[in-house]
């Protein structure tokens, strides 16, 4: 990508200042390089600064827990992306301040500041324990395979409740895995390429026609769980195919996990299962 080069999809209009946070972590990581090709302003948030600063960015540090620091991130912004929280299954305690007291005060912080879009990180475990044998829209009940999934449903419905009651465009992306290639077979199912979560978050914070949505994070993906069909009606045009990494994926061997295979969760629907030592 050439510097404030056009984004590919046909978007109408650019974002204006924009707050990342979580930018220290993996996902903010692939991010940043994207927003400084596009010239996007960038306010990055996380509890550590990271090494250095692009062009575009400016860093606030700020803890989810903490709505003084919030204020002070999210004030004069336009849209946030909210990567920040823990990425992982966790204990009760990490996941309820990382993930849903974070959560709520990030969009309250929202709120308060008249911000106008939030992209909400949301995860494939909010859905986790839906079957490898059925293809998932997002009409339908969520079934979350870990507390980190319980705290992505509750996000969603965060997001839900802002967009109704306050008018906040809000966006909830349910990321798969996100790197340079698919790591495994069922990565090759929910696999997403940073460039193509990029093209997904510029929808968010520009598309005119978003009040409230959840979209698959995945890229073009042959082997897909999801229907992504409302992603494709605003506009999305992944670049990146995991099948053209299928046949060096399939020659791996892998550890069967009875639990873990038949969910599209995989490892995290037999993580702390009663019947995982007899079936996995
Ligand atoms: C996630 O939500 C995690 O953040 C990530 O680390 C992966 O485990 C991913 O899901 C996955 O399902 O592969």
């Amino acid at each position: 990508m050439t510097q404030h080069a056009q984004p590919e999809t046909n978007l109408p209009s650019r974002p204006g200042r924009v707050l990342l946070t979580g930018a220290s972590g993996g996902i903010g990581q692939f991010m940043r390089p994207l927003f400084a090709a596009q010239g996007i302003s960038l306010r990055l948030s996380d509890l550590q600064p990271p090494a250095s600063l692009l062009p575009n960015e400016t860093f606030v540090a700020a803890d989810l827990t903490r709505p003084d620091e919030l204020a002070k991130a999210v004030a004069g912004i336009d849209g946030i992306v909210h990567m920040g929280g823990h990425s992982d299954e966790g204990s009760w305690e990490t996941i309820l301040n990382s993930n849903i007291i974070g959560t709520w005060n990030l969009f309250d912080a929202a709120r308060a500041a008249g911000v106008k879009r939030v992209i909400f990180a949301s995860s494939n475990h909010a859905v986790g324990f839906y079957e490898r044998s059925q293809v998932i829209g997002t009409d339908l009940s969520v079934r979350p395979d870990t507390r980190y999934g319980i705290s992505k449903a509750f996000g969603e419905a965060t997001g839900s409740y802002y967009a109704d009651k306050f008018n906040l465009a809000v966006t909830c992306l349910r990321i798969g895995n996100v790197g340079l290639t698919p790591i495994d077979r069922r990565r090759l199912s929910i696999w997403l390429h940073p460039e193509d979560l990029f093209q997904l978050i510029l929808i968010g914070l520009t598309h005119p026609q978003i009040h409230f949505e959840i979209l698959y994070g995945m890229s073009d993906n042959q082997r897909a769980w999801w229907d992504n069909s409302r992603a494709i009606e605003l506009g999305y045009r992944p670049k990146h195919r995991s099948e053209d990494h299928a046949a060096r994926i399939l020659a791996i061997t892998e550890v069967p996990d009875a639990i873990g295979d038949r969910y599209q969760g995989g490892t995290f629907c037999s993580l702390e299962h009663p019947n995982r030592s007899i079936s996995g």
